[in-house]
């Protein structure tokens, strides 16, 4: 174990090479930054004499953050954390290699590598500086995407979620006609099942029709996949389970539940499901598309044993790898439900915050399960606020935005947050319908997609867009805890959420409400 002791004759950076390196800081610090393991996972500056509650429900817990810190006892982070050191100053411990931990225990950070040594970069100084000298040693180690700007994008997810077939997109994609969008992106809802990667019979004219409709209005066209994932009633898991990933005791690892269904993953260091995932994306090409939603991928590094012995973020690395080459370098690739680190060099954007939503925050998800990661527009702003730093790697996908008042409970106030933010990240998506627009949301969505405003960080939470400056604070606060009555209906819901056949009941009735939503489009 190596340790050090921080004082300010310290040199301002630092790298060294430990298994497990402690920084003693001789005094608690009352705020910590704590990074969560994918995209979805919270990153946030909390206080660390807070105690964080267990995100709830558990069966969940695979597909939010790193499974294995769930219960960690002291604030926990995946690769890098740091303190304030006082108002101006802050202290960043960072590894520079896979499967690294960072943990605020008292006045002690340490960081420790779960399979053996590697390098930790320490720096002192102003936010802004040390969190850019890490992105820096990290581009140098994994690479950054070689593409300049990230394409404007329609995505189907957040107004038809899975309610999406042939006719109503068609009819969607000509509304969309004198809208600046470079792609058009088809979410989930196209295929016969997560792991059966074929149209469904919802689009009779087969997916690659649809790629030529969008090729030939002259923009990308856009797919959604999840290629590490599978539901269990898939043909993929019922014919080739030996490919999916188990743990020591021989059980298949869970990557969660959705979909109505339980979730596994592949094993990314299996020669053959490694050429069954070659095949796939060279299908896709083939198809026509040229950006990718690549989600879910957080399944590929997970703990378990796998076919080939390597860390289980090297393994993701090597599934990543295959994909990148399959799909060629002209192919835009969005990583999503991503493991940080282990995707740079890898994607050209990244999700950096989890799903938003037609709602600030959900008062069950936020307050009774204490969950963070659960699509929320407020959840969505606070993760990607404070992962930022990431930009110089990677285009970083904040997620879509909202212009439109139907079908939407955002007020004014916080859509303009939303756009702010992805102003500031330079990523610009939604899911709005033409259809629901009015004429003067359209107005202002076609004056949003052309705007390129000088952007400058005025404090941690504030920026200058323009003349205007965004003050996203109100993002950032965490649920209260809570107490009384409302612990009692927590305990409860959460042994609800944890309930498979709820979360089928309830799947089934998102399903039903979702037809209505297609039927004047
Ligand atoms: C499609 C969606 C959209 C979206 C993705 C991803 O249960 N969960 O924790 C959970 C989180 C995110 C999520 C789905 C489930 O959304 O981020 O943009 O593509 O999949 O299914």
């Amino acid at each position: 174990m190596t340790s050090i002791d921080f004082n300010h004759t310290l040199p301002s950076e630092t790298v060294v090479s430990a298994p497990y390196l402690t920084l003693n800081l001789h005094y608690s610090p009352n705020q910590y930054y704590r990074h969560g393991w994918q995209s979805w996972s919270l990153a946030a500056w909390t206080d660390p004499r807070i105690p964080f509650p267990v995100q709830k429900p558990q069966l969940l817990h695979p597909m939010q953050h790193d499974p294995s810190y769930a219960f960690h006892p002291n604030p926990h982070g995946s690769w890098v954390g740091a303190v304030e050191i006082d108002p101006e100053n802050i202290l960043l411990l960072g590894s520079l290699g896979m499967d690294a931990h960072v943990e605020l225990n008292g006045t002690h950070l340490s960081g420790w590598y779960e399979s053996g040594i590697g390098d930790w970069f320490v720096g002192y100084g102003t936010e802004p500086i040390v969190f850019s000298r890490y992105a820096e040693l990290l581009g140098q180690r994994f690479g950054k995407t070689q593409r300049e700007s990230a394409p404007k994008v329609w995505c189907s997810w957040y107004s038809l979620y899975t309610a999406i077939d042939e006719q109503v997109l068609t009819r969607v994609f000509n509304n969309l006609n004198d809208l600046p969008f470079d792609v058009l992106q088809v979410d989930d809802g196209w295929q016969i099942a997560t792991g059966d990667w074929e149209a469904n019979n919802k689009f009779p004219s087969g997916i690659a029709a649809l790629a030529d409709k969008i090729k030939l209005t002259g923009r990308k066209a856009g797919l959604w996949l999840a290629p590490f994932i599978a539901v269990k009633s898939s043909n993929l898991f019922q014919n080739h389970s030996e490919w999916f990933l188990k743990d020591l005791n021989h059980k298949f690892v869970s990557a969660g539940f959705n979909w109505g269904e339980q979730l596994y993953t592949i094993d990314t260091t299996h020669p053959e499901a490694l050429l069954w995932l070659s095949e796939l994306m060279i299908k896709v090409r083939q198809w026509g598309f040229n950006y990718v939603k690549l989600d879910f991928l957080y399944g590929a590094a997970l703990p378990g044993k796998r076919k080939i012995d390597m860390p289980r973020e090297a393994a993701y690395r090597n599934g990543m790898k295959v994909i990148r080459e399959a799909l060629g370098e002209d192919v835009f690739i969005l990583a999503c439900g991503a493991p940080i680190l282990p995707s740079l060099g890898l994607c050209d954007a990244l999700r950096i915050g989890p799903d938003v939503a037609d709602e600030w925050e959900n008062t069950r998800d936020a307050a009774l399960l204490y969950n963070p990661t659960i699509p929320g527009t407020k959840n969505a702003i606070r993760t990607t606020i404070h992962r930022l730093w990431l930009s110089p790697l990677v285009h970083t996908d904040p997620d879509v935005v909202y212009f439109r008042s139907r079908n939407c409970k955002l007020t004014e106030k916080q859509k303009i947050l939303l756009q702010g933010l992805a102003l500031v990240c330079k990523y610009k998506a939604t899911s709005d319908l033409p259809q629901w627009l009015s004429s003067d949301e359209k107005e202002h969505l076609k004056s949003f997609l052309t705007a390129q405003p000088k952007i400058k960080r005025l404090t941690r939470y504030v920026y200058q867009i323009g003349n205007h400056t965004i003050d996203l604070t109100s993002a950032i606060t965490l649920p209260a805890h809570p107490k009384g009555f409302d612990l009692i209906k927590s305990g409860l819901t959460s042994l609800l959420g944890n309930q498979r056949w709820i979360l089928r009941i309830m799947n089934k009735i998102q399903k039903k409400s979702l037809l209505k939503l297609t039927k004047d489009i």
